[in-house]
């Protein structure tokens, strides 16, 4: 090879190299997720946890992206995307899944779990896997389930102590026909919106009421507007973190896997921020005025029946609530 040759040999490799360093950035994909929450919220702290393990064990070649705060729009909005699969991920409550996927109900079903032991026995066991299946056929691989305490009341004018006082107000619930129901059973008028849209409908008096739990009411500053918090406890229903099944079906074995090991990973890691961030949340409110009030939570589930029977129909369900039931 002559000397020029030679260097436009050396030159081309070198060129290749080149390219070659650049290959895996080229290869790597970034996966958005979408979060409502805050930056600080355990749900997205989760995410972003379960984010660096799957960096780290893809060598890069999968990073995760967390929008919290509402950045990509509503939980419904989010949904809609990841349907689609224009966004890869999204952290939302199952109980935005209820209408789309009919099994999701049954963890939101009002009184169902005992304790929280009760219900992390349940999403820790084969039921929580199936559970999280139940959105397949609708386009959505579901990764994991995310503690969200139970949900109560809370009001602007006067305190809920008995059914009796929810009975006429004004309630806003998330946007599921079984949360409609369950409010209905109460004697209450449901109002179904985006959570966006709760602290001004309270401040308002668009309606009286609204239900969460206590990170929620504290972070979005529900307390502020509505200082009645009544401990009804009357759902569990758990956050659920979801991939699009279209963008899930594109992927190799090996990265499903890395994906799904991490986000079971930083389930243990949420629960910890989780019972940490309830305790907080619950002394900034009481801090502020909030008056947490016990209740006759016998009065409240005793009237849940019509739910039950309107929701627990088929035989799936069926046999879904008596296995729940049944985990001690
Ligand atoms: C919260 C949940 C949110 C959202 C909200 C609501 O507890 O974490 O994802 O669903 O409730 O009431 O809309």
């Amino acid at each position: 090879m002559s000397h020029a040759a030679r260097a436009a040999f050396a030159r081309g490799a070198l060129a290749l190299a080149t390219l070659l360093a650049a290959a895996p950035a080229a290869q790597a994909v970034e996966f958005r997720s979408a979060d409502i929450h805050p930056d600080d919220y355990p749900t997205v702290l989760a995410v972003r946890h379960m984010a660096e393990l799957v960096k780290e064990r893809s060598n890069g070649k999968m990073t995760i992206r967390v929008y919290s705060g509402s950045k990509l729009g509503s939980e419904d909005d989010s949904i809609e995307q990841v349907k689609l699969g224009a966004l890869t991920m999204a952290r939302v409550s199952s109980a935005a899944m209820h209408n789309i996927c009919p099994n999701t109900r049954v963890p939101s079903l009002p009184f169902l779990f005992r304790s929280t032991d009760h219900l992390h026995e349940v999403l820790d066991s084969d039921i929580g896997t199936q559970l999280l299946k139940a959105c397949e056929g609708a386009g959505f691989v579901g990764l994991a389930w995310y503690d969200s305490g139970s949900r109560s009341m809370y009001t602007r004018n006067k305190p809920i102590k008995t059914l009796a006082d929810a009975k006429g107000l004004k309630i806003r619930v998330q946007q599921s026909d079984l949360s409609v129901a369950m409010v209905e059973a109460m004697g209450a008028n449901a109002t179904p919106m985006a959570m966006g849209e709760v602290y001004t409908s309270l401040k308002t008096g668009l309606v009286d009421a609204a239900e969460n739990n206590f990170p929620s009411y504290e972070s979005a500053h529900h307390y502020e507007v509505a200082k009645y918090y009544s401990l009804t406890e009357h759902s569990m229903t758990p956050e659920i973190l979801i991939f699009s099944k279209r963008q899930w079906d594109k992927l190799s074995p090996q990265d499903q896997k890395i994906l799904r090991d991490a986000a079971q990973e930083s389930v243990p890691y949420m629960r910890k921020l989780w019972t940490e961030r309830e305790a907080k949340s619950r002394a900034i409110v009481e801090k502020a005025g909030a008056q947490i009030i016990e209740v006759d939570k016998a009065s409240f589930q005793n009237a849940m029946k019509p739910v039950y029977d309107r929701f627990v129909t088929t035989p799936e369900m069926k046999d879904l609530v008596q296995r729940i039931q049944a985990v001690q």
